[in-house]
Formats: structure tokens, sequence, C-alpha cells
């Protein structure tokens, strides 16, 4: 049980506070707001009205605690608890520190979540496939004349459609000249011919995220369009072809970096290779040159190199793959080539 897993990192001495809705989620299956506080014998959520019977139902192994009195019962505990540092908030932890022997539990939540099981490698392959095919229908959507947002839109409906249950980050269209931004914001500008559009975007199925990036262009390209996307399509295909088990997140990233830079673009490769997926659109394990660790079986990353030249365009691929042990299998089946609308 994934929960004996975590109690294992204080030797099963004292409690953990969870306060991380992605890890209360993935430890007890509990979807609503609250805390979980466990310890080797007792398991308790605490919570409100407003999930009492969704707790029941989501997390049957658990006791029911009303969150008014998290500090009472607290106070009761003679033991450690353990809390997470990285998601606790200054006013929150003012007000238990006067009632228990408070602690920072100096877990890696994130690399506890990094290794997938069937079940979430199942739940992320739906998800996958569901923003695929919205993404497909999309294509047919897309012409001279819509805005990004109507396109955004669109294509958000089509991922709800399908089952997505919520976008897994809000849906990134950026046209023209915005696409060299790579986190802009859908706006009310139209598409025009001899623009290249960037769409990247992902839905949540059962709390389970997907991420892919598709760059297709509106009527025709020229030369220098063609050369920057031919060179991000060459670097996402070596980079998602290199990846397996025992390769870094920093060797994965030097495989598209180096297609990249060897032809002078390499400043304008502006983020890391990629990032983990989960129950978070981004967690653990990094593509990065700062990640030495390697890569292991059933890790679930993305491979996303983009070239932003600042006032012209911009080109970013993106897949999300399975770790295996001699390669990395990609959820996303479509396409890569350049797609001219
Ligand atoms: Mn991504």
């Amino acid at each position: 049980m994934r929960i004996n897993k975590l109690l294992k990192e204080i030797n099963n001495d004292g409690y953990i506070l969870l306060s991380k809705p992605e890890d209360i989620f993935y430890y007890t299956a509990f979807t609503g707001e609250g805390y979980i506080l466990i310890s080797e014998n007792d398991k308790r959520i605490y919570t409100d009205g407003r999930y009492l019977e969704q707790a029941q139902k989501e997390s049957p192994d658990f006791t029911l605690f009303d969150v008014r009195n998290l500090k009472k019962d607290l106070k009761e505990i003679k033991q450690t608890v353990y809390f997470q540092e990285k998601h606790m908030n200054f006013f929150m932890y003012n007000g238990l520190l006067e009632c228990a022997d408070l602690k920072p539990s100096k877990i890696d939540f994130n690399k506890l979540r990094s290794v997938k099981d069937e079940e979430e490698i199942k739940l992320l392959k739906q998800s996958a496939e569901i923003a695929e095919q919205a993404y497909l229908e999309t294509l047919n959507f897309i012409s001279e004349g819509k805005t990004e947002q109507e396109i955004a839109s669109y294509l958000n409906y089509q991922m709800a459609l399908r089952g997505g249950q919520k976008t897994s980050f809000d849906t990134i269209c950026v046209s023209g000249k915005n696409s060299s931004l790579p986190h802009g914001k859908p706006t009310d500008k139209v598409v025009r011919e001899g623009e290249f559009i960037t769409l990247d975007f992902g839905c949540i199925v059962d709390g389970y995220c997907s991420d892919m990036t598709r760059t297709v262009a509106a009527g025709f390209i020229t030369e220098e369009m063609e050369f920057v996307f031919d060179l991000v399509l060459r670097a996402q295909d070596d980079a998602e072809r290199a990846l397996k088990a025992g390769i870094s997140g920093a060797e994965a990233d030097s495989v598209a970096r180096k297609i990249i830079s060897e032809v002078g673009y390499g400043q304008y490769f502006v983020h890391s290779l990629g990032h983990g997926v989960g129950v978070e659109v981004h967690e653990y394990p990094n593509l990065t040159y700062t990640n030495s660790e390697k890569l292991v079986k059933n890790q679930v990353v993305t491979v996303e190199p983009g070239i932003y030249l600042p006032d012209k365009f911009g080109v970013r691929i993106e897949n999300t793959v399975l770790i295996e042990e001699d390669r990395a299998i990609s959820f996303q089946k479509s396409d890569k080539e350049l797609i001219i609308l």
C-alpha cells in the first residue's frame, strides 16, 4: 500500500500531515478539501460537511474527522507530526505550531509518485488519447479568421465531450508572432495565412493529466519557418528515441539541445526538454541539465523541445512518453510532421 511506503520514510515513528491536494489524492483517493493525518495505526481525513459523503465513498479505509477539530486533536497527539514544508502556508504553520511537535517531513513527495503502476499508466494513456482525439477534431475547425480564443475553446470543449473532466492547465493557443511566447495566453487575434499556430493542451481523467503540443501552419510557410520546424522535429524525434531507463534527465536534455545548438539556435530553446506527468502536469523527474539522476522504468515524461524567435514565431512539439527498460513509448500516436491547414 502506498501509505505504508510513505510511513516508512519516517520509520513509522510519529504522524504525517498531508496538506497538498495531489498527494492527498495519491495516498487516499479523496478528492475533496481537507487534511490527512496518518500514523501506522491511525488513518484520518479532516474535512467538512461538504465532503463527508464523498470522503466515505472515496476513502473507506480512513476515519473522518471535523476539520474544525484539527488543532484540538493535534494537541492530544503526543508524537511528532511531520508536515509538507513545501505545502504549508505561514498562517497555517503558525496556527499548528502551538498545537503539536511540528517538524518538516523532508520527504521528496514528488519522487515518491514518479514511478507509475499499471492503473496509473492506464489512466495516463486514457487522458492522452482523449486530448489527442480532441486535437484531431480541432484541426478541422482551425482556419484563417478564427481567433486563438475560439480555437482554444473548441479544443477544450472537444476534450470535455470525450471525457476529459477538466483541463490539465490553461490551454495554450498562440499564432503568428504570439507563438514566440512559450506559454502565451490565447487572445482575440485572428489566425492569418503564413502563420504558425501552437497548441499545448491536456486534460485530466480520474486525477491523471495529459500534456501534448503540436505546431501547425495556416496556408503556407516561409523557408525560415520550415527550417526551424524541421529542426525542432528532429530534436524531438531524436530525444524521444534516446529515452529509456538508465539515461539521466541531463543526458536526455542534451540530445535535443545539441541538435538545436549546432545550427546556432541554442539561445532560442529557452526551457528544459521535459518533465514528469502524473497527478500533476509538472512533476518529477525534470529532463534538464541539472538533473543527473537516471530515468527508471514506468516513469512518464514529456519530450518537448521548442525554438522561439522573439517577434517572429515559435515552434514546439511535445509527446508524453512511458519509460521502459530499453525504449520509450509515446502515448500520442498522431503525426508530428508539419500540417498546413
Ligand atoms: Mn509540458
